[in-house]
């Protein structure tokens, strides 16, 4: 299964992890001294390995080690590294149709994605959607959409949000270290509210979301004023924040909130979005029904492209030509997605992510239950982290945290981290991965929380 085929002639990867050197081996050490040599030292590394070749859930580094992708590249390749389809439409369509620009000369792959797009994402008003080139571009244009349809300038957001590195996206970003820190001025009219954060929360659980949704809906009338906010801008779980899942009930209520004053309510499923927690989004657990829904990553199974989707008469709202961009929707990238929607569709990969979630949960709580440096185990789906503190306390632990990423990359297991106090393991498999994998990479997990010392 997940075998690389013929058509690309690559010799297949087998999925096993296989470590032969010490990581990073010395030709990993070699090129990233080169990395280091050419590349600007603002760009951050999280493996420090350098990879020749991947198909599925595994990553070949230049030393010839195999490596468990616990990451698909932050969420992105949801249907697997160089998945087979996703490949064979690229190449199809490479000899095809580079690039016309869609707004100049347009092209089948672009409309067809956006049809796609409108009947997957929840509502069943009419919907239409915009392409562009990375998430943060998409949340861009959907705030500009909603502020253009409403007329209104703020924009609510949240603490620990990550919506960009743009501008625009930075002032909508939470955590400043290391987003925002010396970027500024940043862009106004961006009003951050509290977030209702289970783990940290001193408030009754059973009350949380109604007394978040109280506070923040006191302060939106109060201190912003409904007739001034164009949108409320949420990720439904909350990416790099640390996996943040909202109590149920929250989104509910301000997306309630959001139609009773006119206010667009845009979900960012950039991150959660595409199976990755068990539905196509995050936002259909609960039934919210966002106004406008930005999504990226995962869409197209590795190539670059994002999504606005929302309702038409907001996403036509817009005069001609005020939405474009020379590179948006690009047909190779629309290809790739087409290719990937069909796999998840096929391989029922939502289900998959399910099955994923519910192995991955079970070991995490097991763990939980003898490694005191695990505060919290949290997600859904396939997408599940672990926040870590000092035992018997809730302060962060980014020490641990260091420490178990260390043995899991040195016996070539990936995993990425997170969280605004820096003390978050998520995980993000391909869905694709098997359960034999799975199963060696959690083993391996288990492992380097019992050598903590
Ligand atoms: N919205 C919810 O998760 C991207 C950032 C990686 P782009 N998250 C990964 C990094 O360190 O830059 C993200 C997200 C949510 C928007 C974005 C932005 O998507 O494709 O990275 O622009």
């Amino acid at each position: 299964m997940y075998s690389q085929t013929d058509k690309t002639n690559k010799t297949p990867i087998a999925q096993e992890r296989r470590v032969l050197t010490a990581i990073p081996g010395p030709k990993s050490q070699e090129a990233l001294l080169r990395r280091a040599a050419a590349t600007s030292a603002g760009l951050g590394l999280t493996f420090p390995v350098v990879i020749e070749s991947s198909h599925g859930a595994i990553l070949k580094d230049l030393d010839g080690n195999s490596l468990i992708d616990f990451g698909s590249g932050i969420g992105v390749v949801n249907v697997g590294n160089t998945n087979d389809r996703v490949v064979q439409r690229v190449i199809e369509q490479v000899q095809n149709i580079t690039h016309t620009c869609f707004t100049v000369a347009p092209y089948m792959g672009y409309i067809e994605v956006c049809e796609l797009l409108n009947e997957l994402t929840p509502g069943k008003f009419k919907k239409k959607s915009l392409l562009v080139n990375s998430g943060a571009e998409a949340v861009e244009n959907a705030v500009k959409i909603a502020r253009h349809f409403t007329k209104r300038p703020a924009i609510v957001v949240f603490e620990h949000a990550y919506h960009g590195r743009t501008n625009l996206t930075m002032s909508l970003t939470a955590k400043n270290m290391p987003y925002k820190d010396g970027f500024g001025p940043f862009a106004g009219e961006v009003f951050r509210m509290p977030m209702p954060y289970p783990f940290r929360s001193q408030t009754n659980p059973a009350t949380l979301a109604q007394d978040s949704f109280e506070e923040i809906s006191h302060r939106i009338e109060k201190e912003i004023g409904v007739n001034n906010v164009a949108a409320i801008l949420i990720e439904p779980i909350q990416g790099e924040g640390g996996f943040i899942v909202p109590p149920k009930g929250f989104l509910p209520a301000l997306s309630e909130f959001a139609t009773k004053h006119g206010i667009i309510f845009i979900a960012d499923e950039v991150q959660s979005g595409f199976c990755r927690t068990g539905d196509w989004f995050a936002v259909n657990d609960e039934g919210v029904v966002p106004d406008m829904i930005t999504t990226a990553k995962g869409i197209a199974g590795g190539l670059p492209l994002a999504a606005v989707t929302g309702r038409a008469d907001i996403m036509d709202s817009v005069h001609v030509s005020g939405l474009g961009g020379t590179f948006g929707g690009n047909p190779v990238s629309c290809a790739a997605a087409l290719g990937a929607i069909e796999v998840m569709k096929e391989e029922k990969l939502a289900d998959r992510a399910k099955h994923i979630g519910k192995i991955m949960g079970d070991a995490l709580h097991a763990m939980k239950e003898k490694y005191p440096v695990i505060g919290d185990v949290r997600g859904r789906g396939a997408m599940q982290a672990i926040e870590l503190v000092m035992p018997g306390t809730k302060e962060p632990n980014t020490q641990a945290m260091l420490d178990v990423i260390k043995y899991c990359t040195s016996k070539g297991v990936l995993v990425l981290t997170a969280g605004t106090y820096v003390n978050v393991i998520r995980f993000l498999p391909p869905l694709v991965m098997s359960d034999e994998l799975l199963h060696d990479a959690l083993g391996v997990l288990d492992e380097a929380f019992a050598s903590l010392k």
